[in-house]
């Protein structure tokens, strides 16, 4: 088991259909640490970078105009095997095929209003928290006594 940290976005989409609290409190309730958190526009820099992998795509422009909707919420996670959990947590990138009980299964209304970003890889969600958070923005800390029986 590696402890690992990972990147969330709460989406335009989700700040938009005032969902981020819901979001926030999926992670919490499940016992997840966050250990940054943040409200920031994505910049045009930002987007091309962190959407690099799909910049060919025909709904590259509708991709790059919906995540500048509003803010973004940015948030750093920490725990072990983290960045898988989160992932399973998120659900499919399609909202017809995310899980119910997953955050996309339950909230997702379309593939471009899919409420949330989480880092894919371990190697993905270095790159991004680099490019999200500077290091005095995540937070080493403790919790108390809560988290005795859990798995991290
Ligand atoms: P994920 O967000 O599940 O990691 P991804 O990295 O393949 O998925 O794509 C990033 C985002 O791009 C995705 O959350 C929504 C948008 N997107 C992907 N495929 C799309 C499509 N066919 N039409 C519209 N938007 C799409
Ligand atoms: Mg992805």
């Amino acid at each position: 088991m590696a402890r690992e940290k990972t990147l969330v976005l709460i989406k335009p989409g989700a700040i938009q259909r005032e969902l981020a609290g819901e979001i926030i409190t999926r992670f919490e309730r499940k016992g997840i640490k966050i250990v940054g958190l943040k409200m920031m526009m994505m910049t045009d820099f930002l987007i091309q970078k962190h959407y690099a992998h799909l910049k060919d795509e025909p709904f590259f422009t509708e991709l790059k105009r919906s995540m500048q909707d509003t803010p973004i919420i940015a948030i750093a996670l920490e725990g072990n095997d983290i960045v898988k959990r989160v992932r399973i947590l998120t659900g499919a990138t399609n909202p017809r095929e995310a899980a119910p009980g997953t955050i996309r299964g339950d909230y997702s209304i379309s593939v471009s209003n899919n409420v949330i970003h989480s880092s894919g890889t371990p190697e993905e969600a270095l790159a991004e928290l680099q490019r999200f958070f500077d290091e005095d923005e995540l937070f080493n800390y403790q919790r108390m006594n809560v988290m005795d029986y859990a798995e991290d």
